[in-house]
């Protein structure tokens, strides 16, 4: 079901099943909500076996979820970032350390290139894949593919796998 979400509109509606009034909120046949993203995607895991997505134990599993946390904090920033840009008064601080944050995330990336590649895929991929998405999609005008050249080959194939192309955002608010 599409819902609109915006951080200066609480949605009275999707507030019933999550006071966050975030998307996405998952509410299954029995009435369960389930957010945010992340316990979602364990859900879905759980669905399939479990295992898949989410790494049982382990290293394994704690650069899973390192890679998940830093791919939803860039999200979270970014959604913070353009939140300001479009206030009447923009704090030029608070433009400023997302703005910076953004560099050193992507520098992050790209330095996880190369084992996000080689590695398995799971949730830390859906993380970083799905910032990158964000930020091609609310940034557009932002060329970090230029000095990103790793984790922008990582992201085209990331791009052309059949449940992001299925999942594609749009904005049609
Ligand atoms: N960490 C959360 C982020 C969810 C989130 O911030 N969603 C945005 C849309 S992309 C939202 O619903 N914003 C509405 C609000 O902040 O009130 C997740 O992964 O589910």
């Amino acid at each position: 079901v599409r819902t609109v979400a915006a951080t200066t509109r609480p949605h009275p509606g999707l507030m019933q099943d999550n006071p966050l009034s975030k998307i996405p909120t998952l509410v299954l046949d029995d009435g369960t909500a389930l957010y945010d993203s992340r316990v979602i995607c364990e859900y879905l895991d759980g669905l399939a076996g479990g295992g898949r997505l989410f790494p049982a134990a382990g290293k394994a599993r704690l650069t899973a979820l390192r890679r998940q946390a830093l791919g939803d904090g860039m999200l979270d920033f970014l959604l913070l970032l353009r939140n300001e840009r479009e206030r009447a008064h923009v704090s030029e601080p608070h433009v400023a350390t997302f703005t910076t944050k953004k560099q050193a995330v992507l520098a992050a990336f790209e330095q996880e290139a190369g084992d996000l590649s080689a590695s398995a895929f799971d949730i830390g991929h859906v993380g970083i894949g799905g910032a990158l998405c964000y930020l091609d999609f609310r940034f557009a005008d932002e060329d970090w593919r230029k000095h990103h050249p790793g984790i922008a080959r990582w992201h085209a194939a990331f791009c052309a796998r059949p449940s992001v192309r299925a999942t594609e955002p749009v904005d049609d608010s």
